[in-house]
């Protein structure tokens, strides 16, 4: 009896591993870490975001209701967790208080402009950063009365910086690698800092390019002042987690994918229930959770969580053209941040 059910038993087990090799098994429910667990009793997603000034990434109206570019892509999350934009709690954070705010678990994610560095993703701060939303480098912004064009012209100078960021550690090695000196003016609050520059209580404020533009907008004479070519750092900007919850993490890095996919394949706000209805391509299809069960494989409250996200903002560029683009105050142009089919670096790993 015994040997039959050994040769048996051997048999199953040989057809049950082809069958699983052959068919990829319906996806078993991700268990939700601590993190996901703890945002879905809640209900809501905390996002810390930087103070009320920062034009174009995160502003609160009128009305008090928060909007910008880092506003966005947490209500995008929200889509991805609860299929709902507005189940976002904004808190306000600075440089310094931000890494704090996240550890303590104040807040979920930080959507503010946080650079990802070996220091902050290592055993020692244990962040995470699934996805970069925007590829940035550290600037140098002088008055024009000045007249200095080059970054070499600033040796002696006084320069603003905010605490508890790359951009403080990033100029002391810079001037030191050109053999420039400097005194530094470190102001944590950035309302203060901007005004101490635009007082003249420094010669520089830096910080990175796209937050340079978007304190330049908020300047007494914005045109009297001009940021300088060199780009003096890299600063890969993204939503910052805490370590330990891999489904959270896929939500975050997923749900960014999905707008740079989106972008990728011509999906815009006001063509995705189309393309929805009409869609042959099985890459849109799988995209957009017509068919194929991505959303399932990481958590998301609805197969469909792309599609909602595209319905809700649009793509990447919708987002980025929205809220910080050449028609609005700041006036970036996409460079790095255009997808890698238009020469820009955003490339988001296959959906299937
Ligand atoms: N990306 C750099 C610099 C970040 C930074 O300086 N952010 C500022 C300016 S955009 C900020 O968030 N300030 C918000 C505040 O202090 O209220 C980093 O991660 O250290």
């Amino acid at each position: 009896m015994k040997l039959f059910n050994i040769k048996a038993t051997g048999v199953a087990a040989a057809v049950a591993a082809l069958a699983a090799f052959a068919v990829p098994s319906m996806p078993t429910p991700a268990e939700a870490g601590a993190a996901l667990d703890a945002i879905k009793q809640r209900g809501t997603l905390r996002c810390g975001v930087q103070g009320p000034s920062n034009p174009g990434f995160g502003v609160p109206n009128a009305q008090g209701r928060w909007e910008g570019f880092n506003v966005e892509i947490c209500r995008a999350i929200a889509i991805t967790i609860f299929n709902d934009p507005e189940k976002v709690q904004f808190v306000p954070v600075t440089t310094q208080s931000r890494f704090p705010a996240l550890s303590a678990g104040e807040v979920d994610v930080l959507s503010n402009n946080t650079t990802w560095t070996l220091t902050r993703d290592s055993n020692v701060n244990r962040f995470n950063f699934p996805a970069v939303v925007f590829y940035d480098g550290q600037a140098l912004m002088v008055p024009r009365r000045l007249n200095v064009t080059d970054t070499r012209g600033l040796d002696g100078a006084t320069v603003c910086v905010q605490p508890g960021t790359t951009t403080e550690l990033n100029i002391t090695d810079y001037f030191r690698q050109n053999n420039l000196r400097f005194t530094p003016v470190v102001i944590e609050a950035l309302d203060e800092l901007r005004r101490a520059y635009d007082a003249g209580r420094c010669d520089v404020f830096t910080n990175d390019f796209a937050a340079l533009a978007a304190q330049r907008t908020l300047l007494t004479n914005p045109r009297d002042h001009v940021i300088l070519p060199a780009r003096i750092s890299k600063e890969p900007l993204g939503p910052t987690i805490r370590q330990g919850d891999e489904e959270f993490t896929n939500i975050v890095a997923w749900t960014v994918f999905a707008l740079i996919d989106a972008e990728e394949m011509g999906i815009t706000r006001a063509n995705v229930d189309q393309i929805a209805a009409s869609a042959t391509n099985p890459v849109v299809r799988r995209l957009l959770g017509v068919e194929g069960n991505m959303g399932e494989s990481i958590g998301a409250a609805d197969r469909g969580y792309a599609r909602a996200i595209i319905k809700a903002f649009g793509n990447y560029g919708e987002i980025f053209e929205r809220h910080l683009g050449t028609q609005t105050p700041l006036g970036l142009e996409r460079g790095m941040n255009n997808i890698w089919t238009r020469g820009g670096l955003l490339y988001a790993p296959p959906a299937r």
